[in-house]
């Protein structure tokens, strides 16, 4: 087991990895920009480093700055968490270049999984269904362009290998359209991710958001953790989160579950990842596939018992898993709600003092958060603050629950997204459960008119 391990991120999840480590008995290095100084995770940890001014690109982006904060405190791993350098392939060859453990997929899985049309292609390949559409990154010709597109049938989505997330994607309902779309979506990439490839998918309408999380260690073994329903989201931000997804039947997840953890074997994935799919009519399409712990983690680990970010290291370090898939039971039911330092109703940030701060808690009720009452909320990073988890026995005991705890909670000197969330968890079709990717933003809509 490592003695020593380097934090390379911020926030609620810079606090959960450095808890994972202590009861590990792993000392902590953590890194930070002059705006988190305060942040309490500094205080806890055994050593600290100071890597540059607030803006992302001259601290948690500034790859030399972390390196050597790796060296001069000697630490033996890096842990990128989610976000920030967590996804670059790069990063990681630097960090194994240097001689430190990168907690994560090698660096090859995290390229391969980062060009969607290299991910695409080695999931079909390993056999996990794909959405419909070209074979690998589009030709130039544009009668090709179009015959592919007519084979596909409209609508279509253009989408930039290079992409992820939300980014680099256009819908294109007819023919007419197509070609300038591709052009479009080919510069964006361009410029964007220094990549012009693009592919096209058949467009799915009114899809739900279902993922699946793999654990896979050196060894080849690999397992499922359940699913995860993220359909509530607005603009590629997901608010509220789920496990397991209301609706499905529990031998269609198995199925495509399993699916999943024999891709990781056959890939020779290593480490914690998540298998995205849009799932519509009963079917599962993937989309993209994630090589780092997720912000919706805690809900997983809170139907299985088992620690996601323990067994990342865990794996990094060489270990065994230490359960079979028959050993996994998926118990109960857990529901996370992003709370974010923004305007409930407008979204624009809200950064400041948090006055006062009043966390919920009570059986079955989890906060990870990094906040405290007079903390200083920095302009200069994302804006959730906090994530509050409810898990019940039931669905219906974990929305109880979420909304006690949604009411006893207060945040004052900011404004932040708590009345969206009490709206939404008593929302008629969020209670009826399994609704799809543009429910709230639907929802918003009819709200502004
Ligand atoms: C799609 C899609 C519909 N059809 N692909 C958005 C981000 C990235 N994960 C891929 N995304 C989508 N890909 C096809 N063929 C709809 C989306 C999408 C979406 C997916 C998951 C969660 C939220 C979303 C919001 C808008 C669009």
């Amino acid at each position: 087991m490592f003695e020593k391990l380097l934090i390379a991120n911020r926030g609620e999840i810079a606090l959960r990895i450095q808890r994972a480590c202590r009861e590990l008995g792993i000392k902590t290095v953590v890194v930070h920009s002059q705006a988190d100084t305060e942040a309490k995770y500094v205080k806890l940890a055994d050593e600290s480093v100071c890597i540059g001014p607030a803006p992302s690109r001259d601290s948690y982006l500034n790859v030399p700055a972390i390196i050597s904060a790796a060296e001069v405190t000697d630490a033996e791993a890096i842990h990128p968490g989610y976000g920030f350098l967590s996804e670059n392939a790069d990063f990681a060859e630097r960090v194994e270049k240097s001689g430190f453990v990168f907690i994560g997929p090698r660096p090859e899985s995290i390229r391969m999984m980062g060009d969607k049309v290299s991910a695409k292609d080695a999931m079909k390949k390993a056999g996990v269904p794909v959405v419909p559409g070209s074979e690998g990154a589009l030709p130039d010709e544009p009668k090709e362009i179009l015959r592919i597109a007519r084979t596909i049938g409209y609508p279509v989505i253009v989408k930039a290998a290079g992409g992820g997330g939300g980014r680099g994607m256009r819908v294109v309902h007819t023919e007419a359209a197509l070609l300038g779309a591709v052009t479009m979506t080919r510069s964006e990439a361009q410029a964007a991710f220094n990549n012009p490839n693009v592919y096209l998918e058949k467009f799915l309408e009114n899809p739900r958001h279902i993922e699946i999380q793999v654990l896979a260690d050196e060894h080849r073994n690999a397992v499922h953790l359940g699913e995860r329903d993220c359909s509530m989201q607005r603009r590629h931000q997901k608010i509220i989160e789920e496990a397991p997804a209301p609706g499905i039947p529990r031998r269609a997840i198995d199925r495509i579950a399993q699916r999943c953890a024999d891709a990781c074997r056959k890939m020779n994935y290593r480490g914690a990842g998540t298998f995205e799919f849009l799932f519509e009519n009963g079917e599962f399409y993937i989309i993209e596939m994630n090589t780092r712990v997720q912000v919706e983690h805690p809900i997983t680990e809170l139907i299985t018992g088992i620690d996601i970010v323990q067994e990342q290291i865990r794996i990094a370090c060489g270990e065994k898993l230490r359960f079979r898939q028959r050993d996994i039971r998926l118990q109960g039911h857990a529901i996370e709600c992003r709370i974010n330092a923004e305007d409930p109703f407008r979204f624009t940030p809200s950064p400041g003092r948090i006055t006062a701060w009043h966390p919920p808690g009570g059986p079955g009720i989890r906060v990870d958060s990094h906040v405290y009452t007079n903390y200083f909320v920095p302009p200069n990073y994302d804006s959730m603050i906090a994530k509050v988890i409810a898990y019940g026995e039931t669905r219906e005991q974990a929305i109880r629950r979420m909304r006690i705890a949604l009411s006893e909670m207060a945040v004052d000197g900011i404004r932040t997204n708590l009345p969206l969330h009490r709206e939404l968890l008593t929302d008629a079709h969020f209670v009826q459960g399994g609704t799809p990717i543009h429910y709230l933003e639907q929802k918003l809509a009819l709200r502004r008119a």
